[in-house]
């Protein structure tokens, strides 16, 4: 009978170890690269979709929402449209807290009213974030679409598909999106204030520790905010770390992983490539519009999901993750 073999966790280890160090020498950049104007389309796909390579373009919008986006324009033009709003206590919907992976409280109300909001934060109880990925932009924001576009042409040129989903993001200074990745080509596009992204290369990922959480969301009662959990869901495999803070003593791998920081500041466009882990903040009241193309699932997905594999069964990553789906990360919010 043929003997089962074990590979020791000390030579994965090192298969991890020269991964991280051989993307970075091979093909990612010190620094997340810049443009000063909009790549054509086969260039962009070559330079950046291709390699996997983040990319600012610098002033690369020229549309009307960059200067007719104003509190008074929105409440004018689209103030009596209702939208959803995720309400938390401390700005972190979709993030962990003790034991429990925590959704935001999700809320309607017109547009008005949010803006009442964001102008008079003491006004409200809690963070409020209009931060909803269905595709928010064209479903709900129907008056003002034409102000920026259903997509971004060049994109959609190089992608050879339309976006699968565009979303409007608008909230509060202390909203901070947690640490996670998704399975788009993400052309993110600030319209007002800023976004500071930290992102990391999934040739990282053996560093990026995930745990399982009990899902579970905020609900204000009685002006407290309370975590209910979730029974009837399945539970949640989640990043504990924040990058801001890490609590090395907890997860030293994540020492290992390269973050690089930039600013996305209005009239810019990011190009975020999927399976890049991302954690966003902004400023006050800034405004984003941005459009997921789904990636394509080929070798390099292959590729990604096999390091994914070996890191689950490998123990400075997790023990406790089960197999993952091929489902965005944050398809639970
Ligand atoms: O802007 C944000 O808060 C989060 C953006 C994000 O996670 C995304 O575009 O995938």
């Amino acid at each position: 009978m043929a003997e089962e073999s074990v590979i020791p966790a000390a030579k994965i280890r090192e298969g991890f170890t020269a991964l991280a160090r051989e993307a970075r020498e091979l093909y990612l950049d010190a620094e997340v690269a810049e443009l000063t104007s909009v790549p054509d389309p086969l260039s962009f796909y070559r330079e950046f979709v291709s390699p996997n390579k983040p990319v600012v373009i610098r002033g690369g919008l020229d549309w009307p929402a960059l200067t007719v986006w104003t509190p008074q324009y929105l409440r004018c033009k689209a103030g009596r449209l209702p939208v959803s709003v995720a309400v938390t206590p401390n700005g972190y919907a979709d993030a962990v807290n003790g034991n429990n992976f925590v959704m935001p409280e999700e809320r309607r109300m017109i547009l008005a009213e949010f803006l009442d909001i964001i102008e008079q934060p003491d006004s409200a109880n809690g963070v409020f974030y209009i931060q909803k990925q269905n595709s928010n932009f064209t479903e709900e924001f129907d008056d003002i679409i034409g102000d920026a576009g259903r997509d971004i042409s060049w994109a959609t040129e190089a992608f050879g598909k339309s976006p699968d989903a565009v979303n409007f993001w608008m909230g509060d200074g202390r909203a901070v999106t947690s640490l996670h990745k998704d399975h788009y080509e993400n052309l993110y596009c600030v319209v007002s204030g800023w976004k500071k992204f930290i992102l990391i290369a999934p040739t990282d990922l053996p560093f990026v520790p995930y745990d399982i959480y009990k899902p579970a969301h905020y609900k204000e009662l009685k002006g407290e905010f309370v975590i209910q959990q979730l029974d009837e869901m399945p539970e949640v495999p989640w990043i504990p770390v924040d990058p801001l803070n890490p609590d090395m003593e907890r997860y030293p791998e994540f020492a290992h992983t390269l973050c690089y920081e930039v600013t996305v500041n209005a009239g810019d466009i990011l190009y975020l490539p999927s399976l890049w882990f991302h954690h966003v903040r902004q400023s006050h009241g800034c405004i984003a519009v941005n459009y997921w193309y789904d990636m394509e699932f080929d070798i390099k997905y292959n590729y990604f999901k096999f390091v994914e594999k070996l890191a689950e069964v490998q123990e400075t990553h997790s023990k406790k993750v089960p197999p993952r789906t091929t489902m965005k990360d944050s398809t639970v919010s």
